[in-house]
Parts: structure tokens; sequence; C-alpha cells
């Protein structure tokens, strides 16, 4: 293989933080989007799909988030090696997992509007990345069939786009099945209208700065013996973990500690002990005793 083909993480982390996105071509394995294709297929066949309810998300689009519940497949994607790297070169290795879904566009889809996905937040912009998201293609997004719109180098816009007007210098990002399109989620973007006669098909998902809150509420979407199977990392990016020894905490406990499990790391605190106290498990979980 010669090295221009090599991946370079680094590279898409520049990309990002110079264009506001970079697309990672045959991110994943074709027989891991084969079998993507096939979990969404079942899931639209017992109608986990619906079409959504309102324009923003698209009245011809259908979507299902909390994803990690359908389905053991969906585990490998946050923590696949190529896009967990891209991810923790923006956002650092204490990251978590913000949303994980699936979304079709269907046939007659009209673009949606043009948006930031961090424009609610009270923050000066720009800002440093809180969150980047990763359009992971399951079919090929083409211009035809609803590819991602982006403005490039709007993430370092001092303003957000005005909700419904005409962004007339948008581009669509066409990739193919396998790859992703990651995103700093301060850059103006939005779906495209689908004219073509079948679905743009993709798994959506985003990761956060570990200092942040994510979309959404992943730790309590999932029952505790689920959680419990699931690879250690993906516990980790679910918050299952401490950022940098002092976000995230339970009485100065590791959350990990509530699955049954041993704190790998200690709190922040403890590294400036200048006397020595036993650190001590507790003897019923942090959660049990919040139930008292
Ligand atoms: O589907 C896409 O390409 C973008 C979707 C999006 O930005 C959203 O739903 O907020």
């Amino acid at each position: 293989m010669s090295t221009n083909n090599k991946f370079n993480a680094q590279n898409h982390v520049d990309a990002i933080a110079r264009d506001g996105y970079c697309i990672v071509e045959d991110a994943i394995e074709p027989a891991l989007v084969a079998e993507l294709q096939n979990s969404i297929d079942i899931l639209t066949a017992q109608g986990k799909l619906p079409l959504c309810q309102n324009e923003f998300e698209g009245l011809r689009t259908s979507r299902l988030f909390n994803l990690l519940k359908y389905g053991r497949i969906f585990e490998q994607i946050p923590i696949h090696k190529k896009l967990l790297s891209v991810a923790e070169g923006v956002l650092d290795d204490g990251l978590l997992l913000s949303s994980i879904g699936a979304m079709m566009i269907h046939p007659g889809e009209t673009a949606q509007p043009i948006h930031s996905d961090t424009q609610l937040l009270n923050l000066p912009r720009p800002h440093v990345p809180i969150s980047l998201a990763c359009m992971l293609a399951v079919s090929d997004y083409t211009a035809d069939n609803g590819a991602t719109r982006l403005v490039p180098g709007s993430h370092l816009r001092s303003e957000a786009p005005a909700y419904g007007r005409e962004v007339p210098e948008a581009i669509a990002m066409e990739f193919s099945a396998g790859s992703a399109l990651f995103f700093d989620s301060q850059l103006w973007h939005g779906g495209g209208a689908n004219h073509s006669t079948k679905p743009r098909v993709g798994l959506v998902f985003a990761y956060c700065a570990g200092w942040t809150r994510p979309q959404e509420n992943i730790m309590l979407g999932l029952p505790d013996e689920r959680i419990r199977e699931l690879p250690r990392r993906l516990q980790e990016l679910l918050g299952y973990s401490i950022y940098k020894g002092q976000w995230g905490h339970i009485e100065k406990h590791d959350p990990v500690e509530l699955l049954g499990m041993p704190a790998e790391r200690g709190m922040v605190w403890d590294a400036t002990a200048h006397v020595t106290s036993p650190k001590t498990s507790p003897k019923t979980s942090p959660k049990n005793n919040a139930a008292e």
C-alpha cells in the first residue's frame, strides 16, 4: 500500500480545524456496511423508523434515536478505530457519545433548513469545538439523493445562519457507502433534497467534549444489564468515566462502580493529597445510596 493511502487521523483533524469538515473515505469495511443496511431494513420492517412529524427533521425522513438499544451491531460504530481516532483528535480522549441514530431521507424530501448544531447555545461564536457530528453513509450520498449540504469554513463565522433563509453557498458533500463525513457542530449545514428514486441511508451520530452535556441521555436510555455487556471504551463514551478526574463523578467515585467494576483512575483531588488515607470503595453503590 502506498503511504498516500495510509489513514492519517491528524490530517482529518487539521482539515476539520481549517474547513470545518472532512470526509474519511472507506471508514468502515464493506461487510459492516452490508450488516448495517440489513439491520436498518429489519428495523424498518418492524416499524421502528417512522417518518418524522416536523419540517425541520423532514416529513419524508425517518429517524431512530438511541440506536444502541436496537442492535449490538451498532456498538461497533462509535468506537470504530478510524472514526474514534478522528473524534479524539478534535475533542480529546475524554470525549462522550452525544447521540446516535439511523436516518433515511426518502424520495421527494425537500432540503432541510441550513443550521448549526450549537446555535441554541448561549456561547460567543466561533467557540472551541464542543461537538463533532458524523454522517456515516450506508448508501452512497449524492447531490441527487439528499447528500448533506454545508458551507465550508462557516464554523469560524461569528454568527449562526438565520433559520429558513436560503444559503446559496452551501455545497453537497458526495461520498460513498462506508465513508464518513465529519463536521464541527458549529458548521452551517443541512440535509439535501432527495430527487432520486431510492432513500439516502446513513447513521447520524455525534461526539461531544467530556465536559459538556450529550444531546441524548443514552446512559439512561439503555438498561444497566445491557450497559454492563458493552465494550469498556463504549461504556466510557456513555459517561461511565470521569473527565480529567473531575467532571462526572458521583460522591467522588467513578460511575463505573455502579456497574460493579473498579474505578480505573482516581479523582483529581487525590493527586494533591499529602495526607495518605486508604481509598475506600463504597459498600453500596452511590446509586443505591441516592435512593435511600
Ligand atoms: O441529514 C443530513 O445530512 C443532516 C441532518 C442534520 O443536520 C440534522 O438533522 O440536524
